[in-house]
């Protein structure tokens, strides 16, 4: 059977991660071993190796151009056809791909989360259900300060200047616009428990499960 592959997207800090998580480990059992797993677009933020610290700093992490989204579409490209591939890892203290690498084989569901995924055509003709988190840019706004204070050791003064540097006005220019492209728009964040619901149950009904109340 070929992998069913589900996006979420939608603004920084908007719940997809947790979303994504939440139906991954609510169905990771019933699903069992090569199931479902989870790519994060982070991962295909573009190798910068060759820049200097200064230099890296400088871009914008909020513009399709800063993903290499031809790698994302490759290696969906070779999970569709199932096979394994190499995933790469980004660090978000040095601004730059590790040389790690890991194996990651096709299961028979994959969620792919990140900002800009309905932004990019060759992207999107990869995804069979796309999914857009509509949580309100002043929400999201508050839960980032909170969480790159806490998990990207940022201080206020950094995350509220790439804020309105670079996350709103993108956010505005391609990333508001790509949610026309969605087939289920969540509203509320990664907690709307009916709208995890709906996606649990359209997996369990592809992967041929008994349904359940
Ligand atoms: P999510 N980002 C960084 O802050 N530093 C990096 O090296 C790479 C990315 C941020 C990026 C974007 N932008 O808003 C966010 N900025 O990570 C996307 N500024 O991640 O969807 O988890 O919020
Ligand atoms: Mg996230």
């Amino acid at each position: 059977m070929k992998p069913t592959i589900i996006t979420i997207a939608g603004p920084s800090a908007s719940g997809k991660t947790l979303f994504a998580q939440t139906i991954h480990d609510e169905l990771i059992e019933e699903l069992g071993e090569g199931g479902i797993s989870i790519i994060y677009e982070d991962a295909y933020y573009r190798d910068q190796s060759h820049l200097t610290m200064e230099e890296r700093i400088q871009t914008n992490y909020d513009h399709p151009d800063a993903f290499e989204h031809d790698l994302l579409t490759k290696h969906l490209e070779k999970l569709t056809n199932n096979e394994p591939i190499e995933s790469p890892e980004y660090c978000y203290k040095t601004h730059t791909r590790t040389n790690i690498t890991r194996t990651f084989a096709p299961t028979k569901i994959i969620l792919v989360e990140g900002i800009l995924l309905l932004s990019n055509k060759k992207l999107r003709e990869q995804f069979d259900i796309k999914v857009y988190m509509d949580t309100p840019l002043d929400i999201c706004l508050i839960r980032r300060i909170k969480r790159d204070i806490v998990e990207r050791q940022r201080s206020v003064e950094s995350v509220t200047n790439q804020y309105l540097e670079t996350v709103r006005p993108m956010y505005y220019q391609y990333i508001e616009p790509s949610k026309a492209w969605a087939d289920i728009v969540v509203t509320r964040g990664g907690k709307n428990r009916m709208a995890i619901e709906v996606i649990k149950a359209k997996i369990r009904q592809i992967s041929q499960l008994p349904p359940q109340k």
